[in-house]
């Protein structure tokens, strides 16, 4: 399988709950290795852009609150089938379906409040990793 990069957020409930360093640890322990990370503060309109995609959804404002409300740790994670590999060790959307061992089951507060962001395709995972970082920012 082809070495890929993929966008990761670690979200505010998780910052919140100084879970920074667990959550890095699911992702390394897994084979991922993180090639690019910042702490930021998004504004509601960064937030507001980046989940775009979700504009119509009943969530949308609900969610945009959310992320501008405390900081995260954008990141960008490295390796063999990355996108897919990070979705699985994220788990559920809904923590309630989350799978044993996943950083959803074991963080995640609710459906909302669910730790971590993971880019879901290749296409969007360029899209969201230029969102945030500059070329030389990522140090494979
Ligand atoms: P994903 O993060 O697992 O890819 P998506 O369906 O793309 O899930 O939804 C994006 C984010 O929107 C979720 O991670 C979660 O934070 C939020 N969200 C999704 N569904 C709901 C909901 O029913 N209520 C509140 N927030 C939701």
């Amino acid at each position: 399988m082809a070495i890929e990069r993929t966008l990761s957020i670690i979200k505010p409930d998780a910052t919140r709950r100084n879970l920074t360093g667990k959550i890095n640890a699911k992702f390394e322990e897994a084979g991922l290795r993180i090639v690019a990370q910042k702490r930021i503060k998004l504004s509601s309109e960064q937030a507001g852009k980046f989940y775009e995609v979700h504009k119509e959804r009943p969530f949308y404002g609900e969610l945009v609150e959310f992320m501008a409300s405390e900081p995260v740790v954008v990141q960008v994670l490295e390796g063999e089938g990355a996108i897919l590999k990070n979705r699985e060790v994220m788990g559920a959307t809904n923590p309630a379906q989350a799978a044993d061992g996943t950083i959803r089951k074991e963080f995640a507060l609710s459906v909302g409040e669910n730790s971590v962001h993971g880019s879901d395709a290749p296409e969007t995972a360029a899209q969201e990793i230029a969102f945030f970082f500059s070329g030389l920012e990522i140090v494979g």
